[in-house]
């Protein structure tokens, strides 16, 4: 339930302790929520993963997204994938391990996280609206070999809410870099999801030890409900000066 008292000011009650954003200079990151991962046939899947296990990120993540979309706030949507000719994919990647399909080959969404293919794509549920930024990473994190440092200069964000796929791989790697880059960084709990349910637990609490080491960690009602004490701050503000 939203509670404006606790959250009056906009501060998110997050973990290892509260944390007050400057909600102008804050975005949405959303990670790798692609068919790939989410769904039987893709890449997640040739790893050998239950994919249904991710699907409990999709509603909380859709509620921020909505309460984003509502004030306007910069969302960024990421997707790892490669180049048809896999020129962007180090053969370390493509050859390890023993999958069913490898990166490149035929699979039944397309070639498995090839740019372009269905399988590459966004959900439905999440599909990015215009003016939304779409980032394709051939990495892990989101920051190696993209823009993304660059475009969250040029809109002067100092803070970002992440959420997506997987907890302890793209996410964390993403929050980690972030992190020495001088985001404040609030991962989204419940709107994060691993293959396996114990690293999922434990990339969350990595990032949360240690007084925050890597950022902090919110479920998205405490998100949604300091978005919504700070819209009713900005509205009674904003009703005080007329
Ligand atoms: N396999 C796995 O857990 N994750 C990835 O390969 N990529 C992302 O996390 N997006």
């Amino acid at each position: 339930m939203l509670n404006a008292t606790r959250a009056a000011s906009g501060t998110i009650i997050a973990e290892p302790e509260p944390i007050d954003l400057d909600w102008s200079a804050t975005a949405l990151v959303i990670i790798d929520m692609q068919r790939d991962f989410m769904e039987p046939g893709g890449f997640g899947e040739t790893l050998g993963n239950d994919v249904g296990q991710l699907a409990r990120a999709v509603l909380p993540i859709a509620s921020v997204l909505m309460a984003a979309r509502d004030r306007g706030m910069l969302v960024i949507h990421t997707r790892e994938g490669h180049l048809p000719d896999l020129s962007d994919a180090p053969p370390a990647k493509v050859a390890r391990g023993a999958p069913s399909l490898r990166i490149g080959d035929p699979g039944p969404m397309g070639r498995i996280l090839i740019r372009g293919e269905a399988g590459h794509d966004i959900i439905p549920e999440l599909y990015p609206v215009e003016g939304e930024i779409v980032i394709d990473k051939p990495g892990k994190g989101a920051f190696h070999a993209t823009a993304l440092g660059d475009i969250l200069q040029k809109h002067g964000i100092d803070n970002l809410l992440v959420c997506g796929v997987t907890t302890e791989v793209c996410v964390n790697t993403t929050v980690r870099e972030a992190n020495d880059r001088g985001y404040r960084c609030v991962v989204i709990s419940d709107g994060c999801a691993s293959y396996f349910p114990e690293f999922h637990e434990m990339g969350l609490k990595m990032i949360k030890a240690q007084g925050g080491i890597f950022g902090w960690v919110a479920d998205s009602d405490a998100v949604l409900e300091a978005m919504q004490a700070e819209t009713s701050n900005s509205n009674l503000a904003a009703g005080a000066s007329r």
